[in-house]
């Protein structure tokens, strides 16, 4: 099985985000033929969305895997459950932790459980700087180099985390 570079965007906005993501990390990269290839900085923004929850903070980690998109997808989802996450109806509400696909690949992906590219990542602040900042050349398929993307969107009060 061939090797696929992958990019996972990391979220949190509660249960003390920071100590999220880097428990998120630890599982990703304990994943099965899957390793670490980079991390980038934490981000802190206001929430997209309902305005009535705590601030993000976000990253993105780039990844070297064996797994199928599904596989990935799943086993994402797993360390999403095991670090608390419950799935309420409300779009776009707090959580404990929120890990998305990026990109797998130049792959497009369009099936009902997984949309890679991920669906919002051309206009997120809070995907593009942190995946410019580990892949400054990166493509992303259907909408070009990651600088261009970043060139078109407004930082929306993201911030890096010293
Ligand atoms: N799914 C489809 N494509 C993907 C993909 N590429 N990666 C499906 C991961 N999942 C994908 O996800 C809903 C369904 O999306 C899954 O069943 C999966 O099969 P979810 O994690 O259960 O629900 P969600 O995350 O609440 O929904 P959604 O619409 O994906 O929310 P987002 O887009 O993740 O946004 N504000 C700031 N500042 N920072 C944030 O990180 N995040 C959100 C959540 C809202 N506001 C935010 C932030
Ligand atoms: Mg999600």
């Amino acid at each position: 099985m061939t090797k696929v570079t992958a990019y996972i965007g990391l979220g949190s906005n509660l249960a003390t985000p920071q100590e999220q993501l880097k428990a998120a990390r630890l599982a990703i990269s304990a994943l099965k033929d899957t390793e670490e290839l980079g991390f980038s900085s934490l981000y802190r923004s206001p929430p997209m969305g309902p305005q009535d929850q705590p601030d993000y903070v976000n990253a993105v980690m780039a990844v070297n895997t064996e797994l199928s998109p599904i596989t990935l997808l799943r086993s994402l989802q797993k360390i999403e459950l095991e670090q608390g996450r419950v799935r309420k109806d409300e779009q776009w509400g707090p959580r404990t932790l929120d890990l998305d696909i990026l990109l797998y690949g130049s792959e497009v992906i369009n099936i009902p459980d997984l949309i890679v590219p991920h669906y919002g990542m051309a206009v997120r602040a809070f995907v593009l700087y942190p995946l410019q900042e580990i892949a400054p050349s990166v493509l992303i398929p259907e909408l070009g180099l990651v600088s261009d993307c970043v060139d078109k969107c407004p930082l929306d009060g993201l911030e890096r985390i010293a």
